[in-house]
């Protein structure tokens, strides 16, 4: 069953958005991906929201760019977690994306990851599902012992052939 939607505001987000799917599906959650703007498609947008909760969606994770109000509106009509992803953009490196979707006014939680941190976003609401789901629960601890191995190995090899090959070899 779909419990996590990934929406954004453009496709223009979709080369960062589709890393959160890209983590979805290595722990083997159902999700959802849409493109609806909040300034474009206002409407059609909140016929979205209103019906999600009773599709079975858990989680929304929502990216946007620039005057980026969608996770904002996502978090004000659907009544359960939202993940905001600001993106990096090319005029305000970002920084207007992150101030659009962290600073949201009481009563209206929207939790924001780093800009363009569309995987983060996909291991939170992961952690959120896994408080009522064991498999998710060991997927994640599979993907972070993944996560430990891969450093300890970039280690050993630093040790065992120094940076400079290191660096070489990247
Ligand atoms: C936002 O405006 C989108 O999320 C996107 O990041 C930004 C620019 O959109 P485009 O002009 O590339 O469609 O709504």
């Amino acid at each position: 069953m779909v419990s996590v939607s990934i929406i954004m505001g453009s496709d223009s987000d979709m080369p960062v958005m589709s890393q959160a799917a890209g983590v979805l599906e290595e722990l083997q959650i159902e999700y959802e991906m849409r493109i609806l703007s909040a300034h474009r498609q206002t409407k059609e947008l909140i016929d979205y929201l209103e019906k999600a909760k009773e599709k079975g969606i858990k989680v929304i994770i929502a990216g946007a760019g620039k005057a980026a109000a969608l996770p904002g509106i996502c978090a004000s009509v659907f009544p359960l977690p939202v993940i905001g992803v600001p993106m990096k953009t090319s005029d305000l490196g970002g920084l207007d994306s992150l101030y659009s979707i962290v600073q949201m006014p009481t009563g209206v939680p929207v939790s924001t990851v780093a800009i363009n941190g569309a995987k983060n976003a996909a291991l939170l609401a992961a952690r959120i599902l896994a408080v009522s789901d064991e498999n998710i629960e060991v997927n994640l601890t599979e993907y972070n012992e993944k996560m430990v191995r891969s450093v300890s190995m970039k280690d050993q090899k630093l040790q065992d052939e120094g940076y400079e090959v290191f660096l070489n070899d990247r």
